[in-house]
């Protein structure tokens, strides 16, 4: 018998029960672990690890996310007074960061080998937990930690390849070379006016909203796809006198006042990959970082930056490539090397892959 508010029904009448509540409140949303676990049934030999792994890293998140949004307070901001394998002078930042992923990620179990930003060789934790991972990770603690200082965007990236070395012994480096076209997920985190992670595993792209109050992330942004086409070009044009003739080709076909064809485009350069990249796949548009003639490679690393933003912006129907070859199809031979980008919008991307092939042909024998 059915009691409901001193209701007694018949057994007929409790087959047809139907409590109409006006909800009071809208549904809860649905979190990232609820989100992780409703797919995990999508594959029916995942274990788990997966979904511990992407958790993990969201715990590592929001402990970045936390000590963000404190930058001006906590001694978090300015240098941590060593270099990266980059060249670059550290902030306290990328090493907490780098850290906070480490950790979690060696903790996790899941991982047989690591490569970041922040360190010159891979890391393979060794014990015999995580020998047994199944999956290795590259990431970007930071990227764009030089914002920070100036309250602009900055973001974290990380891909997920599953290792193709035996089970059992540490990674290797073999594991963590691998074309993007490998990754068995990718995503980002960028920390902006929200703090938002952006994940793909192969199956379409979800966004999700951190609220601190609870500490959860939360599904609002399901299923992304990039506009076919935008009106927003990106790209650092001070390096103008050192780009391609095809990229300056492009910018001036960007600049051309042609209504029909919603030129001139906007430009918008935030100088934070991620955030910029993100902005594109909300609204459309086109991020290119390309090659110069001092640096034929550009400036973006392939393995932890350009391989995973490639799988998400392919996944939500964009494009990405150097400027001639699928970003995702490159195959690394450095955990470091670098290269050209061209993604976003596929018509966009696909325009200035034409100035590319006939303004700078040969350009691609410098890469
Ligand atoms: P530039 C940040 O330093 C970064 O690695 C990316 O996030 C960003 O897209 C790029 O470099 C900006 O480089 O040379 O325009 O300052």
């Amino acid at each position: 018998m059915l009691q409901a508010s001193g209701i007694s029904l018949t057994a007929k009448e409790e087959t047809n029960f139907n409590i109409d509540i006006e909800r009071p409140f809208p549904m809860p949303m649905k979190t990232l672990v609820q989100f992780i676990n409703e797919k995990q049934v999508e594959y029916p030999d995942a274990t788990g690890d997966f979904t511990r792994l992407i958790n993990d890293i969201g715990i590592a998140a929001k402990i970045v996310n936390r000590e963000i949004r404190r930058a001006g307070l906590a001694d978090i901001n300015g240098y941590f007074g060593s270099t990266n394998i980059q060249g670059e002078e550290q902030k306290k930042l990328d090493v907490f960061a780098n850290e906070q992923f480490i950790n979690a990620l060696k903790h996790g179990g899941q991982c047989a080998a690591l490569a970041s930003e922040e360190n010159e060789d891979m890391i393979i934790f060794g014990n015999k937990y995580s020998m047994g991972g199944k999956y290795v990770v590259a990431f970007d603690p930071v990227d764009g930690s030089s914002n920070i200082e100036v309250n602009v965007p900055i973001g974290t990236i990380f891909a997920i390849y599953k290792r193709i070395t035996q089970e059992g012994a540490s990674g290797s480096i073999e594991d963590l070379l691998q074309p993007g076209r490998n990754l068995v997920a990718a995503g980002y985190v960028m920390y902006g006016s929200s703090t938002m992670l952006v994940y793909t595993t192969g199956n379409g792209v979800n966004g999700f909203t951190y609220d601190a109050t609870v500490g959860l992330f939360f599904l609002s942004h399901p299923n992304m796809r990039v506009p076919e086409t935008g009106t927003i070009y990106s790209i650092n044009e001070a390096n103008y006198v050192y780009f391609p003739e095809g990229v300056k080709r492009y910018i001036k076909y960007c600049q051309v006042d042609d209504k029909a064809t919603n030129r001139p485009y906007s430009t918008r350069y935030i100088g934070s990959l991620v955030a910029d990249v993100h902005r594109n796949l909300i609204r459309g548009g086109i991020f290119i970082y390309p090659g110069t003639l001092k640096n034929p490679n550009g400036k973006l690393r392939l393995l932890y930056e350009l391989a995973p933003m490639a799988f998400i912006i392919e996944q939500a129907g964009g494009k990405a490539s150097d400027g001639f070859r699928r970003i995702m199809d490159l195959e690394p031979y450095d955990l470091h090397q670098r290269s050209p980008v061209f993604i976003g919008s596929v018509k966009m991307v696909e325009k200035a892959e034409e100035f590319m092939r006939e303004y700078s042909r040969d350009f691609v024998e410098k890469m």
